[in-house]
């Protein structure tokens, strides 16, 4: 099911003068205007192919209907969010769970909609169907050297799946660790994960890069082989250039500083970009924005900040991708959502009067420099990003706009009430 445009038009048309009436009120105050919506118009979010489909829990599942039912239907589904966002140019694969079957077809269908293809996942976390040996115990740290070798392996294939669909970074997160205090040599599990990582890294094209992603528990619940960014930096230092550190805002112990961090790898280049969702306990995948909009703000003021001091296009400069699903909602607008909280904090970061936050740090006017974050983050941006919207062709209200042509309804007619797509 494609979102026609005259369709979007229709929608806009119809909401233009409300739109106008607050875009030209926000508009007003904002220093470099052009800057700001060109920067807007340029950002853009990857979508992650298993957040297409109904998440679920260990406790059941809740299947909305209508869910992608292939490869094919899931770029469908990034296509209908693009076309109506504008801002999710991209999707992340992960293998095996989106085996692209023909490479050329793939990436046609992907044309078609404007998408391209960001990082490609591996997944050494579950059996897969053919393997000879278990991950039970773990896979690039395992203390057996076949495990490791047949994990080692997956990985290179993905990245050849990457290359055929010219991607151009491979994503890994290991679930590794243990479940109870002496079941592991933390050293030894440690050793053999670099030594694992050495022989993707050796398989990397020149111009592809590894992100390493890092979380602190689960599915194990004593020890995570790469449990912290500290971990992750480590490997990624010991690498070489090409391997960053991957922040999924979920993977952090509640109350985490992890702007403090993202600025730090910004600083050190190795901050390989973002896996964004939010959570209020642990890795819940809730929808970006919707527990603690403040924090994500603080992320992307650091974000902006060191991006400017490196001189890095912010859309480009590192990696932009949701990891966020939920059981309760329609998937799609779920993921509207995401996009638009992830460029709600961007603009609000763009706002920020860094002349006068910068007099303030330096004279340790601690008020006024709460009072000039706190004035960009009480600014209501939806204007703006509403307005770049428009700009690059997409609906002032997506979710409107979503409901408004009945497009669940559609999906569910075309592929049934009852479809399970791929993934966890
Ligand atoms: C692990 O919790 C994770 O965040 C990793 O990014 C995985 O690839 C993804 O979730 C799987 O859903
Ligand atoms: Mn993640
Ligand atoms: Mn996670």
């Amino acid at each position: 099911m494609t979102m026609e445009q005259h369709k979007i038009d229709e929608h806009n048309h119809q909401h233009i003068k409300a739109h106008q009436r607050r875009f030209d009120f926000v508009a007003e105050d904002v220093k470099d205007l052009d800057g700001v919506m060109q920067k807007l118009q340029a950002f853009n979010i990857a979508i992650p192919s298993w957040a297409l489909g109904t998440g679920g829990t260990r406790f059941g599942r809740f299947s909305g209907g209508g869910e992608p039912r292939s490869l094919e239907e899931k770029i469908a589904d990034v296509g209908m969010i693009h076309a109506l966002n504008r801002s999710s140019n991209s999707i992340s694969l992960h293998i095996p769970w989106d085996i692209p079957k023909d490479a050329d077809a793939i990436k046609a269908e992907a044309k078609h909609y404007g998408l391209r293809f960001d990082a490609v996942n591996s997944n050494t976390f579950q059996d897969q169907k053919d393997a000879s040996l278990s991950y039970k115990y773990g896979s690039l740290h395992h203390s057996d050297k076949a495990v490791r070798k047949q994990a080692v392996e997956h990985n290179i294939e993905v990245i050849k799946y990457g290359v055929e669909l010219g991607s151009n970074a491979l994503s890994v997160w290991l679930s590794d660790g243990s479940n109870f205090p002496g079941q592991l040599n933390f050293r030894k599990a440690f050793q053999n994960t670099l030594e694992s990582l050495q022989e993707i890294y050796e398989a990397l094209p020149d111009d592809w890069k590894v992100w390493i992603e890092y979380k602190p528990f689960e599915p194990n619940f004593y020890s995570t082989t790469i449990g912290d960014w500290g971990q992750s930096h480590l490997l990624a230092s010991k690498l070489g250039k090409k391997a960053l550190t991957l922040v999924d805002l979920g993977h952090h112990l509640p109350n985490t500083n992890i702007e403090q961090i993202v600025s730090l790898l910004l600083m050190e280049e190795k901050l390989a970009g973002f896996h964004f969702n939010d959570s209020k306990y642990g890795d819940d995948d809730l929808t970006v924005g919707s527990i603690n909009p403040y924090q994500l703000f603080l992320i992307f003021n650091e974000l902006v900040e060191g991006m400017d001091a490196r001189g890095l296009n912010h859309a480009t400069g590192i990696g932009w991708m949701i990891d966020a699903s939920h059981n309760v909602k329609d998937p799609i607008e779920d993921l509207l959502q995401s996009v638009e909280a992830i460029k709600i904090a961007y603009a609000q970061a763009l706002l920020v009067d860094t002349a006068a936050l910068a007099a303030a740090q330096q004279g340790n006017d601690v008020a006024k420099a709460q009072e000039v974050l706190q004035a960009a983050y009480r600014t209501d941006v939806r204007p703006l990003i509403a307005e770049a919207r428009l700009r690059e062709g997409g609906a002032l209200d997506p979710i409107k706009a979503f409901r408004e042509q009945e497009v669940r309804a559609g999906l569910i007619k075309q592929r049934g009430e009852k479809t399970v797509a791929t993934g966890l």
